[in-house]
């Protein structure tokens, strides 16, 4: 089912529970579990809780949390997932970031992926594959909290002035839950190529 949302102060979220199939979702989900080159990064603050992989054209980098990444080259796998998902948020996509959720220890703190070079409104385009965990959006100003359980095999883009208003994370649970990968798709601006 496809959902659309309408935020306060002009953000924008599209859901589709069923981006991919559940047989696609379980193979992508499988493949990209072993076959990407999974690192473990720090920042200041220590070990990042999630491994990740960061795929983009040739020549961008991109940095967050003291972190920067270098691209790593287009494998056909993401290649086909990133044309799928331009086509649906119908928009281009330079980047791709990947995280990895082991277990329920894993998780995102709050953040808005705002960076300079991710232009003024940016289009981020979330897909989930694995276990099912929870996606909390808060806005900035009210506190106001959107839940969502994010599906296997589901694409949930961000839009408008989201970035602005709200941050979002991925919370750790006490839960029993197998691993998760998440691919969160960006189109980077202003860098010379
Ligand atoms: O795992 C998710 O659903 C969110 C990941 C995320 O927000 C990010 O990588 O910026
Ligand atoms: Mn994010």
């Amino acid at each position: 089912m496809k959902q659309h949302a309408e935020l306060h102060d002009g953000g924008t979220l599209d859901y589709d529970d069923a981006f991919f199939d559940r047989a696609e979702a379980d193979a992508l989900f499988a493949r990209l579990r072993d076959d990407t080159p999974w690192r473990q990064e720090r920042s200041r603050l220590g070990p990042f809780p999630r491994l990740t992989a960061w795929y983009a054209d040739p020549g961008l980098t991109y940095s967050y949390s003291g972190v920067t990444h270098e691209a790593l080259a287009w494998t056909a796998t993401l290649l086909a997932i990133r044309r799928r998902v331009e086509a649906a948020a119908m928009t281009p996509f330079n980047s791709v970031l990947l995280n990895y959720y082991r277990d329920g220890q894993d998780s995102i703190g709050y953040h808005a992926d705002n960076e300079s070079e991710l232009g003024k409104n940016p289009v981020i385009a979330s897909i989930s594959l694995g276990a099912v965990r929870q996606f909390v959006l808060k806005h900035g100003a009210t506190g106001d909290k959107l839940h969502f359980d994010l599906a296997s095999g589901s694409l949930l883009v961000m839009g408008g002035t989201c970035q602005h208003h709200w941050v979002h994370m991925v919370p750790k649970t006490k839960q029993f839950v197998d691993g998760r990968i998440n691919l969160t798709f960006r189109n980077l601006i202003g860098q010379a190529v």
